[in-house]
């Protein structure tokens, strides 16, 4: 019984993959395979118990994921999820993660907050027989989950610093005098996007300036732009937001102190997430660039259960897809070596009312 529910969580997750735009890359979409055949039903059949362990709701990417997560492990897809928002609290994630093993759920699914300091509770899972699956952000100092799937955070940083390079050479800027507000300290996501841009600065010889934390929030970034206007006023001329939210605050910052931001502004500012509020200041030329973290993981997670539950095996690693969003038509595309050591050349979108109106 459990076998054949299963194959009809497989199907219906196969549908919702099928329905959401997203695709994911090559590797996953072995991992996404769909089954053929048994008749979708949930009712009457045992719920498959998954416990989800959220970051917290900082921002539009984290409400986009939350709903993402909830839809695909729904009663009528045949899961029992238990929702813990760990409003950005490492402690309190791990005592959620504690409290899933002793409710025995079926599945643990995490979303870590920082990328450290893993093992011990993972193990504690491993050895209650309690599969964990992690999502968006990475655990690097563990390797005791199934499977993982999310984003290339430190490609995201190399293609916005790839953009910036050809973007100044195109306007004529010859010195980029950088500021940069940081994510969460320690998660994957501020990790990866630091490093990639920064591979490019010191590569071209930019100056960052500094590089403070604005926990991914709207706050966060406002009072860190505020800070920044009265220490370095005139002294800088990009600004890089490791997300939307943060772009939100900065830019009321910069209004604020009087600098002009955006296109045809004294300060190019760069973000990340690109969900629908990001993707509208990109077409009102006040953001120049958003690079996309894909935030509607839910049904490649629900799919990567599914298939456990049948006894099937799963890849370790699936990557979103996720494209480079600009406000300008003068670039196409950009060229940069990836993470993977690998020479890209990647399109950029030009953002135009479609675009937002089909952004998350
Ligand atoms: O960029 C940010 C959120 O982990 C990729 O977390 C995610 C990041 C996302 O708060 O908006």
């Amino acid at each position: 019984m459990k076998k054949f529910l299963a194959l009809a969580l497989s199907l219906i997750m196969a549908a919702s993959l099928a329905a959401c735009g997203s695709t994911p890359s090559t590797a996953a979409a072995s991992g996404s395979g769909s089954a053929s055949s048994a008749a979708a039903s949930g009712s009457g059949d045992q719920l498959i118990t998954v416990g989800f362990a959220q970051v917290g709701h900082e921002s539009d990417w984290r409400t986009a994921s939350t709903k993402s997560v909830q839809e695909a492990f729904s009663k009528e897809n045949g899961f029992d999820l238990q929702f813990v928002d760990c409003d950005n609290d490492s402690a309190a994630q791990l005592e959620a993660v504690r409290n899933f093993i002793e409710q025995d759920v079926d599945y643990i699914v995490i979303d870590p907050i920082v990328s450290t300091g893993w093992d011990t509770v993972l193990t504690e899972a491993d050895d209650a027989g309690i599969p964990v699956i992690v999502i968006d952000r990475t655990i690097d100092d563990s390797d005791k989950y199934i499977s993982w799937v999310g984003s290339e955070f430190t490609n995201e940083g190399l293609a916005a610093g790839a953009w910036l390079r050809d973007y100044a050479k195109l306007k004529g800027i010859s010195e980029l005098n950088v500021l940069v507000i940081e994510g969460t300290t320690g998660s994957s996501a501020q990790i990866g996007r630091t490093n990639g841009f920064k591979k490019l600065a010191d590569e071209n010889g930019w100056k960052i300036i500094d590089s403070q934390s604005g926990d991914f929030t709207q706050e966060g970034g406002q009072k860190v732009m505020e800070s920044y206007c009265k220490s370095y006023a005139g002294k800088f001329n990009v600004v890089v937001c490791q997300n939307d939210n943060e772009a939100f605050g900065a830019e009321d910052a910069m209004s604020a102190a009087g600098i002009s931001y955006g296109v045809g502004g004294d300060v190019i500012l760069i973000s990340f997430d690109a969900c629908t509020a990001g993707l509208t200041d990109v077409l009102a030329g006040k953001i120049n660039a958003d690079f996309q973290c894909n935030p509607l993981q839910g049904p490649f997670c629900a799919d990567i259960v599914s298939k456990l539950a049948a006894g099937q095996t799963v890849d370790k690693k699936t990557y979103m897809e996720e494209p480079w969003y600009v406000s300008e038509e003068g670039l196409t595309e950009i060229a940069y070596t990836n993470n993977a050591g690998k020479d890209v050349t990647e399109p950029l979108v030009h953002v135009t009312q479609d675009v937002v109106d089909a952004a998350y």
